[in-house]
């Protein structure tokens, strides 16, 4: 599909028509705005709504990251979608949706890129150390299941670096910005929808022991001194890799193995 002038809406006649039969995606509620597709999302999962319908919006009034932080959400520009998920995973496995999601990022972006982006544990994609794309995972559990899954992610695609805030400029970065040229977004969101579809299914099916090389071959802090900010708790030491069941393995700087299931990873200079 060759890429639409800026400014212009997504095709989604066209997206739906190339999507054909997948398990994600058969419903797509389009918004040119709103608030947070995220919101939405949990408002029509609360009402019943099915496993892949998907909420995608042109543009976020109120984008949310994790801990109440903001993303950018500028229109006409990139990719902002809220996936339903019904799994059958246990609560406790529930944060390996997120892993799914990184590697179902790494390989489409990869796909559009003339090298590999990076996954920052756990939510963040990279390339050359720059944000390129971030996922906002929220789950409802109830009597010890899953109720459902909303997967947010938004990805920078045709947001140049010079039309970024400035907060954002020196550690944000676009598929734009890193291929040189615009990229059609239809394309982006049906290759993004087939590799969720794809990786969640191995997940559901085979446990995140099969995702996890995948996962491992994109790890961006093997090795590299990290602070993890645990909510009042801070760890600082050597991010070593990830277990079987997905949590972030770091070495303490008492030399004690710490498994880490949630919390915001900043890397340290060493
Ligand atoms: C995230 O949070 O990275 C999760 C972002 C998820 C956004 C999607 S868009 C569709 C769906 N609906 C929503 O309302 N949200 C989801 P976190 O790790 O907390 O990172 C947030 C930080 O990323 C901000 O504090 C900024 O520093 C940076 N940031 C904000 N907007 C950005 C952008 N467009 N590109 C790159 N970095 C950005």
């Amino acid at each position: 599909m060759p890429p639409a002038p800026s400014g212009v809406a997504l095709d989604i006649a066209c997206v739906k028509a190339y999507l054909g039969a997948n398990r994600l995606g058969a419903t797509l509620h389009y918004f040119q705005e709103i608030g947070s597709t995220n919101t939405h999302a949990r408002e029509l999962a609360e009402r019943g709504a099915d496993e892949g319908e998907i909420v995608i919006a042109e543009t976020q009034t109120h984008g949310r990251g994790r801990l109440g932080r903001r993303w950018e959400s500028p229109p006409f520009t990139n990719l902002y979608l809220s996936l339903i998920l019904r799994p059958t995973l246990p609560p406790r496995h529930a944060p390996q949706i997120t892993l799914a999601a990184a590697v179902a990022l790494v390989e489409t972006v990869g796909s559009f890129l003339s090298g590999p982006p990076a996954i920052k544990w756990p939510n963040d994609i990279l390339f050359d150390g720059k944000k390129l794309a971030g996922i906002l995972t929220e789950a409802a559990c109830d009597a010890g299941r899953v109720e459902y899954v909303v997967l947010g992610i938004g990805l920078n695609i045709n947001y140049r670096i010079a039309a970024m805030p400035a907060e954002l400029r020196q550690r944000a970065t676009s598929i734009v910005d890193l291929a040189g040229t615009n990229v059609s977004r239809e394309s982006v969101l049906v290759r993004l929808i087939q590799d969720m579809d794809r990786c969640y299914g191995e997940l559901e099916e085979s446990g995140f022991e099969a995702l996890r090389p995948r996962w491992e071959a994109h790890f961006a802090l093997r090795g590299q001194r990290v602070q993890v900010e645990l909510g009042g708790q801070t760890v600082v030491g050597r991010a070593l890799g990830i277990d079987r069941e997905g949590a972030l393995i770091v070495e303490d700087d008492q030399g004690q193995r710490r498994s880490i299931v949630a919390g915001d990873v900043i890397p340290l200079e060493t």
